[in-house]
């Protein structure tokens, strides 16, 4: 017993390390999941018409939560994605999502010298076939519970892909158009 809290200790000793090391966030890094004691999370997403699309499964990594989105029928190009501030996505438009999620009270934008939201990430690329599997990371949140800048709060948070790219400066989300796709991240 001892010795697994011993462990234990040293995890979150390597975990805290890891938080403090996020400024290169602005490379698209793919890498595999470094596992910690936290659950993944998985998220289904729907459309403006409420109906399934795809999902996405979060993962606590030492570089933050690691996005792995599947989904189908969209359009090709590089669409925005954001975790928003209310874990409520409702039909057509998603607006009840709120904000993109912004804990620190900071202004839109990856490239903005006032920003990010910790919502914030980087483009996604959907290719021709409009079927997507590609990873992205949120370098910002994390899904333990209890951190201010923990997805899983009080009222949740929301996923969402918009139907353009976020310009990664504009306030407050990026020029980025519709709200296409959303998913509430709950507690599971
Ligand atoms: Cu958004
Ligand atoms: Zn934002």
């Amino acid at each position: 017993m001892k010795k697994v809290m011993i462990l234990a200790g040293a995890g979150l000793l390597l975990f805290s390390a890891g938080c403090q090391q996020r400024e290169h966030m602005n490379e698209q890094e793919v890498f595999p999941a470094e596992k910690h004691a936290v659950m993944d999370v998985t998220v289904p997403l729907i459309n403006s018409e409420g109906k399934e699309a795809g999902k996405a499964v979060l993962s606590e990594t030492f570089k933050g939560v690691n996005v792995h989105l599947t989904a189908k029928g969209l359009a090709p190009g590089a669409k925005a994605i954001h975790f928003h501030e209310t874990g409520s996505c409702k039909t057509p438009d998603f607006m009840s999502a709120g904000g993109h999620f912004n804990p620190e009270g900071k202004m839109h934008g990856l490239k903005n010298p006032k920003g990010p939201h910790a919502g914030d990430m980087l483009n996604i690329i959907i290719p021709e076939s409009g079927t997507a599997d590609v990873n992205v990371t949120a370098p910002f949140v994390t899904l333990e519970e209890g951190k201010p800048n923990s997805l899983l709060d009080e009222n949740g948070s929301a996923l969402v892909i918009h139907e353009k790219a976020d310009d990664y400066v504009t306030d407050p989300a990026g020029n980025a158009g519709k709200r296409i796709l959303c998913g509430v991240v709950k507690k599971q």
